[in-house]
């Protein structure tokens, strides 16, 4: 129970953070208390928009000597509840504080304040001749501080990795106050524990990003994609390995015929093949020259003549580069009005066919009744598994039903050692499953970290751990 010492948290903060912007009005409430989740009612008792480091320290040391509990915030883009505020807390958002502090042309790092855009960064790195590679359909809207604190994927992992490959410093205010200026953009720093990756992926429970130095890369070679259309299960990941062999691939991304069929009806597409397939797949890859599109080629023949590709188009333009990734980037924009109760699955890549073959089967088996949504970034073994509402059946009803799918999905998973969220976090709604992946021991020991960087227990309780 939050014991505040003064009349409402508000009130404290209002004293104690003069200068501290903070919003009560109830739309704003509304729409910082939640985040892309529709599962929980938000209902924060303020939201504050911190314009500095200073600002966000002083805000921390009030609530950490109140008991006031922090939200923090960033584009809400969010699909596990991390940033849904239900309980009374403070929302904390990153919207005052979008500068861009350093581009270092030397060290090819940019930092920048926790909330400016992930595609503002894209582009600040294009402006400059480099390449900032984190990339994934809410990009317009995320912010760098909710992808550092969820380590956020996207769909070019299978070559760059995730945001924590690309975070070289961060700058933290944790539940003391203290402000940490985590590796300072450094590429090699061997003295001792590196503090940085423990926020990275923390779901803001250690402390408050206020600050991010990143890595911008090579820009990337002339690429070209192809969608191609698949037989079926057993066919995909045998596509992807010939096609592995032979191309630098930048993406191997998947959908089912019913994605394909919600995001055609969503954003009014054509049909992209003539061809209709089970699966469909986007694998984008270096094409500098015509020898990489030969090869393509080659690769595709060899596909079709095994029976494992039904069809398929290469593109010839950037036009046709942004048609083809529509098919698969509005496919969760296309869905979420159900709105879908959404898995998050990985396994390693080599136990991907035994793991779509197995949950296949499962879903059969006991959800016949429910329409299942299957699609994802395959090629680093990330399914994203969305079990749509049937329109007559009450969100509660439907979530309790969609619970009992995932304590066998999640055994599956973890028989076969997988993780229950490979990018969208653990947030509020994965928690009670989060035993299923790590240890008693390892919970326990994240608890414990926990303790040391948030002593007050003032950051996004409820969330993670
Ligand atoms: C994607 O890959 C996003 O499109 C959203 O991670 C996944 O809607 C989802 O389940
Ligand atoms: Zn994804």
């Amino acid at each position: 129970m939050v014991d505040y010492q003064t009349s409402g948290p508000a009130d404290a903060l209002r004293l104690a953070c003069p200068d501290l912007h903070l919003v009560t009005e109830a739309d704003v409430l509304v729409s910082h208390g939640r985040d892309w989740t529709r599962f929980r009612k938000p209902a924060p008792c303020a939201v504050a928009f911190p314009n500095s480091v200073r600002q966000v320290r002083e805000l921390v040391t009030c609530a950490a000597a109140e008991r006031i509990p922090l939200v923090p915030s960033g584009g809400r883009t969010g699909l596990s509840g991390g940033a849904v505020a239900a309980h009374g807390e403070v929302v904390v958002s990153f919207d005052r504080m979008r500068r861009v502090l350093d581009f270092d042309p030397i060290d090819r790092t940019v930092t920048v304040e926790a909330g400016v855009v992930t595609a503002a960064v894209q582009e600040l790195a294009r402006a400059k001749g480099l390449y900032y590679p984190v990339s994934f359909a809410s990009e317009g809207s995320s912010q760098i501080g909710g992808n550092v604190a969820t380590n956020a994927g996207g769909v070019r992992v299978l070559r760059y990795g995730l945001t924590r490959e690309q975070v070289t410093g961060l700058k933290v205010v944790t539940g003391s106050g203290e402000v940490l200026e985590c590796n300072r953009g450094l590429v090699k720093n061997a003295s001792g524990y590196d503090l940085r990756h423990l926020f990275i992926g923390s779901e803001g429970t250690l402390g408050l990003i206020a600050e991010v130095t990143l890595r911008l890369s090579d820009p990337p070679l002339p690429s070209k994609v192809m969608l191609l259309g698949v037989g079926g299960m057993d066919a995909l990941m045998k596509v992807f390995d010939v096609l592995r062999a032979d191309l630098a691939l930048t993406a191997f991304e998947f959908f089912t015929d019913r994605a394909l069929h919600h995001v055609r009806a969503g954003h009014g597409l054509p049909a992209p093949l003539d061809a209709l397939c089970p699966l469909y797949v986007i694998a984008e890859f270096d094409c500098p020259t015509e020898i990489e599109e030969d090869r393509a080629m080659a690769g595709f023949e060899r596909c079709v003549a095994q029976g494992w590709l039904l069809d398929g188009v290469i593109s010839q333009n950037d036009r046709q580069v942004a048609e083809m990734w529509r098919y698969r980037e509005g496919i969760s924009e296309s869905i979420s009005h159900y709105p879908p109760y959404k898995n998050d699955l990985s396994v390693r890549v080599s136990r991907v066919p035994e793991f779509l073959q197995r949950m296949d089967a499962l879903v059969r088996e006991v959800c016949p009744d429910f329409e299942v949504v299957w699609y994802g970034h395959i090629g680093d073994g990330n399914l994203h598994m969305n079990i749509l509402k049937p329109a007559g059946m009450e969100l509660p009803e439907f979530e309790s039903r969609s619970h009992e799918v995932s304590e066998k999905t999640y055994a599956l998973t973890q028989s076969i050692g997988g993780s229950i969220s490979a990018e969208h976090g653990i947030g509020l709604l994965k928690r009670p499953w989060l035993n299923r992946v790590r240890s008693a021991a390892e919970i326990e020991m994240m608890q414990g970290v926990k303790r040391v960087f948030d002593p007050a227990g003032i950051f996004n309780p409820g969330k993670l751990l």
